[in-house]
Order: C-alpha cells, then structure tokens, then sequence
C-alpha cells in the first residue's frame, strides 16, 4: 500500500532537515519502506482539504490506504510496530524504546523549541536579552542530564531505536546554537545519527525537495 506523506512545498529552514518531515522520511528510510511526498504551500496547509488530515494545517501528515496519521511521535510509533527496524522484538526493551520517543518530543523538545523561539521569533522585543539566558537554562536542564545517561554509550538503550531517532531530530535544532557543543557525548551521539544512512537518504530527499523550490523560484 501506497504511503503518502506531507511536507513544505519551500523548506523555511532553507533544507537543513529540521522541518518534522525529515524524521518521518528517516523512520521510513530505517525499515526501508518506499513513500511518496506530496508537498503542500503556507497557504493549502490551513484550507480544509489539509485541515481534514492536519487539524493544526501543519506538517506533515502520513497516508496509508484508509488511514490519515498525523504528529511525528504518532506516525514513527505506527512506522515502528509495523516494520521491524526501530524497536527491540524483547518486550521491556521496546517498551523503554518508546519511552525515549516520548521523552524527546514531551520533555526534551518543549524548551528546544521555546529558545529557537526566542532567538527567532522574539529577538526584537525589548525583554528578549534578558529572557533569552533563561531560556537557554531550561534547555541545559535537560541537555545535562540527557548527556549523563547517554555517558559514553552508542545510543540510548542498547541498538539504535525509534526513541534515538527521535532524540537526533530534536537535539539537531540545537546545532547552530552551540548549546550543543557544551556536551560533546551528545554532540558526538548526533553526528552519529547523521552518519547512518537511512539519515543520509531521507537528508538528501528533503534538501531535493528545498533545491526545487530554488530552482522553480530562479527560473518560474
Ligand atoms: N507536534 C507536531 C508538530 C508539527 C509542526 O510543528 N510542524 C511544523 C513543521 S516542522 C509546521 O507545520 N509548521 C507550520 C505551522 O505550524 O503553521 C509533530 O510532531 O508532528
């Protein structure tokens, strides 16, 4: 059965990967499942058709047959129970695997996203200095911590699980920021993510996808 996922039609992040469609094509890429991408404008993300799949008109959206998926942690879970390749077959294990997912995107990612918000979207206010230590606090809180229990491991929780995957993603918005850096055991555990060819491929075909929309946009 066909999959069918949603991505930007113009990547904003200019094809770093960071937009969520990346993790989904880099879960799809690990179980070797083909897809297809169906890229959707600013503007059809908030029009009904979208909304039907995306009640948020956000990317991206997953389709199979009769089932419309939509949040990553929703969709990598799905990807994952169907197809072997990110989650133990041991049943304790698998059940720590998804904690790891859920941990990402629950607790890690929140204050990821509010200091990308911070820098971006908020540097101009006048309180922006004085908030943004704050915010980059709240994310060494969990940076810290995260980076003691990975120590001087390979991956979370013995082999590369869907809940790796998911922490790569999230952490790799931090990468130009140099939070990063000040913990190099999870500086070195991304670069390790990257490295893997299922990241390498689903990479590439986003930053395809941003190079077209360049390429339309130079020559209509
Ligand atoms: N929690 C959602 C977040 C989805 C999300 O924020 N998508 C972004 C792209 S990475 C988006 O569509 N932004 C445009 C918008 O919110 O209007 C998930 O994990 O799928």
């Amino acid at each position: 059965m066909t999959i069918t996922i949603t991505a930007f039609e113009a990547s904003p992040d200019r094809g770093r990967g960071l937009a969520r469609d990346t993790r989904v094509r880099w879960a799809l890429e690990e179980v070797g499942q083909p897809y297809e991408v169906r890229p959707v404008s600013f503007r059809a993300m908030k029009e009904p058709a979208h909304l039907k799949l995306h009640p948020f008109g956000q990317i991206p959206t997953y389709e199979e047959g009769d089932l419309a998926l939509f949040e990553t942690g929703a969709i990598i879970l799905h990807i994952a129970q169907r197809h072997a390749g990110l989650l133990p077959d041991d049943a304790n294990a698998r059940a720590r695997a998804i904690t790891w997912m859920f941990s990402a995107i629950n607790t890690v990612e929140p204050p990821i996203l509010e200091f990308a918000n911070a820098k971006i979207l908020e540097h101009d206010k006048p309180w922006a200095q004085e908030r943004l230590p704050l915010v980059a606090n709240r994310v060494r809180d969990r940076l810290k911590p995260l980076s003691a229990r990975l120590s001087d491991a390979e991956w979370l929780d013995g082999a590369f699980s869907a809940g790796d995957l998911m922490m790569v993603h999230v952490l790799q918005r931090l990468k130009s920021s140099g939070l990063l850096d000040e913990y190099p055991s999870l500086a070195a555990y991304v670069a390790r993510g990257e490295a893997r060819p299922a990241y390498q491929r689903a990479f590439d075909a986003q930053l395809s996808v941003y190079n077209k929309s360049v390429a339309d946009w130079v020559s209509p």
